[in-house]
């Protein structure tokens, strides 16, 4: 049976979306190795994006070659996508002079600007307003870019994120907002029914305050993701404002991990204690939905690659990723003097 048709992706496309979400994965399960295999390596916390591997690079498929990405401090798979090279991110994440940053920012303050990537923080909601001036940037400037801003189901509670999309669509500026709902921010669920609950459902419906579009997608399947992203960013680069798209996956990781030695197996659901995330039948459902698993299978059946292709993109992201490591591991830290080189104020 043909895929279904969908404008702009060719099976090469197609191909090319499983690489990414293949390269994202092995990054992350590669900085989550870290901690277990180099305790103390990686300083400073580091927040993964397992399980949304989906959403981010069925949005990003949407994408133009000047457009911008603006993730959250969750920032490793964007870039990633973007042209970023793992083994500088890598080293950025390890604290080292080769890093994207040289070593500077760590894994929660990445920026790449030569690929699209302005900059992000440790700040919840910060995307959303910082999209917002990058859009209007490009507004201004006639650039014809897009900017497509990730931010995370708790940020949508932030003073930020109702002013930005007020702002945003009196301004009609280019952007798409991507409220990624993984129903936890931090370690509280969406549904606790205490001072962190959060009203409406779906999260979309708050797009109508604004009058601009709103949609909620299964952010398991990237081919769902990139249709409803691709409207929102031609809506967007006709000039006719943001669109606010929220995107429904599961994260596999806790929320973030932070240098312990030794490390905590609680940090991660996958070893074990899901206490304090989540619960173990809640994650085991999740992990019958992988998206990796489920846009493989798809891609097998549909013809578009046999067993061996798909190994074969795996095995290669694997490497790439084990070299990444390897080239952070052989960079050396900076230097104490270094430390204030690149601080502006
Ligand atoms: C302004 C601000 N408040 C609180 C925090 C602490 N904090 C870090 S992540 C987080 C939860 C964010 O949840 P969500 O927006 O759903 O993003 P997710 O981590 O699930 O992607 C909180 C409260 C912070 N970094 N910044
Ligand atoms: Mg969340």
């Amino acid at each position: 049976m043909p895929m279904p048709m969908r404008e702009g992706l060719g099976n090469d496309r197609l191909v090319w979306m499983y690489t990414q979400m293949a390269r994202i994965r092995e990054f992350e399960e590669h900085v989550k190795r870290t901690f277990l295999e180099h305790p103390g390596a990686m300083r400073g916390h580091t927040h993964l994006a397992d399980g949304a591997e989906a959403s981010i690079v069925g949005a990003l498929a949407t994408r133009h070659a000047d457009d911008l990405a603006m993730p959250s401090y969750r920032c490793h798979a964007q870039p990633i996508v973007l042209g970023t090279p793992p083994r500088k991110m890598m080293a950025e994440l390890y604290g080292r002079k080769d890093g994207l940053c040289k070593g500077f920012g760590g894994s929660m303050h990445l920026s790449d600007p030569v690929n699209h990537f302005p900059g992000t923080s440790g700040i919840v909601g910060q995307s959303i307003a910082h999209a917002a001036g990058a859009a209007l940037t490009a507004q201004v400037k006639k650039t014809g870019q897009v900017v497509y801003c990730f931010f995370g189901d708790g940020a949508a509670k932030q003073g930020a994120f109702f002013e930005t999309l007020n702002l945003s669509a009196v301004w009609k500026l280019p952007v798409v907002f991507i409220l990624e709902n993984n129903e936890y921010q931090a370690y509280t669920h969406i549904s606790l029914e205490d001072a962190n609950y959060m009203a409406g459902d779906p999260l979309s419906k708050k797009a109508a305050a604004f009058s601009i579009p709103g949609v909620t997608v299964d952010g398991t399947d990237p081919l769902k993701v990139y249709d409803e992203v691709g409207k929102a960013a031609a809506r967007a680069r006709a000039g006719e404002g943001p669109s606010l798209i929220e995107s429904k996956f599961y994260r596999f990781s806790a929320h973030g991990n932070a240098i312990t030695v030794p490390p905590a197996p609680t940090q991660f659901p996958e070893h074990e204690a899901v206490g304090v995330y989540g619960n173990k039948d809640e994650y085991k459902s999740a992990r019958e939905r992988d998206p990796n698993k489920l846009f493989r299978a798809l891609l097998l059946r549909q013809g578009v690659l046999t067993e061996g292709d798909a190994k074969k993109i795996e095995d290669s992201a694997r490497a790439e990723m084990d070299d990444a490591v390897a080239f952070a591991l052989a960079s050396p830290l900076p230097s104490p003097e270094e430390a204030t080189n690149y601080v502006y104020a």
